[in-house]
Order: C-alpha cells, then structure tokens, then sequence
C-alpha cells in the first residue's frame, strides 16, 4: 500500500505549477507507482481561459470547490461546472476550460503522467518513449 499526504506532497517536486500561469498541480500517483493511471490535485486559477487537447491520453476530471466551465471543441457544447461535477474527455475532445472562482479538480489520467509533463503547444502531453513502446506491444 502506499499513502500519501497533499500537504507534503505539494512541498516537492510533485507539484508543477504550469508556465502559462492558468493552474497548478499537485500529481500524487505516477507512472513509477505502476497503477496504469496518475492522480493528480489540480488548482485552476481564477480567471484562467485555456484550450486543451490531450491527444495522447484521457482524462477524467472532478471538481471538488470552485466554479467555471468545460466548452467542447468538437460540438461547441458548455457545460457548466460546480463541487460535485464530473467531465471525461473519453475522446480526446480538444475543449476550453475557464474558471470563474478558482477550481480545485482531482484529475485522473490515462496512460499515467511520469509527473514532468507540462502542456505543449496544441495544449498535449508529449507520451515519454517507454510509454510509446508499451502502447505498442
Ligand atoms: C483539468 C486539467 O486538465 N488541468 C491541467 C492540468 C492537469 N490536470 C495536470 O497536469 O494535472
């Protein structure tokens, strides 16, 4: 079994606060702990607008407090989002997340981040080489 603490976890390197200002976070299971999926703590800072399109993973995404929106790229749809809501990019849906309060989200994703990732241009992780092969085989 392993146990871990957010407070301490957010004292290391496992919290990455992303260069382009719009979140932070905390990813407190990783690829090395061998699950098949990461779990992450993430805040979503206030005010923050930004498109994302995990072209590499699925992700899904609950929001413990906060308050703000998800808008698909694919059909143009918004969905509002409050404590308690659930949004899954179960097709990689390329989507816009705002917040209008700061939201804490606790993100699951699939293949499992190595915990160095931070969005790319198109708003992906890039999948490191051993992922790539193990998808492979
Ligand atoms: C909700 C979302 O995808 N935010 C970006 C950060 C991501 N959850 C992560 O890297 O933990």
């Amino acid at each position: 079994m392993i146990v871990r603490h957010l407070q301490d976890a957010e004292k290391t390197n496992r919290k990455i606060v992303s260069p382009d200002g719009n979140w932070d976070s905390t990813r407190l299971l990783l690829k090395e702990d061998n699950m098949g999926f990461s779990f992450h703590i993430t805040t979503i800072y206030e005010g923050a607008d930004f498109q994302m399109h995990y072209q590499n993973h699925l992700e899904s995404v609950f929001c413990i407090s906060g308050e703000g929106e998800v808008e698909s790229l694919v059909d143009g749809k918004k969905y509002a989002i409050a404590p308690g809501t659930v949004y899954i990019l179960d097709k990689h849906d390329k989507h816009i997340l705002r917040a209008f309060k700061e939201m804490k989200m606790a993100c699951v994703f699939n293949p499992p981040l190595n915990g160095k990732e931070v969005h790319n241009s198109e708003g992906a992780y890039e999948l490191d080489a051993e992922t790539i092969v193990s998808l492979e085989s």
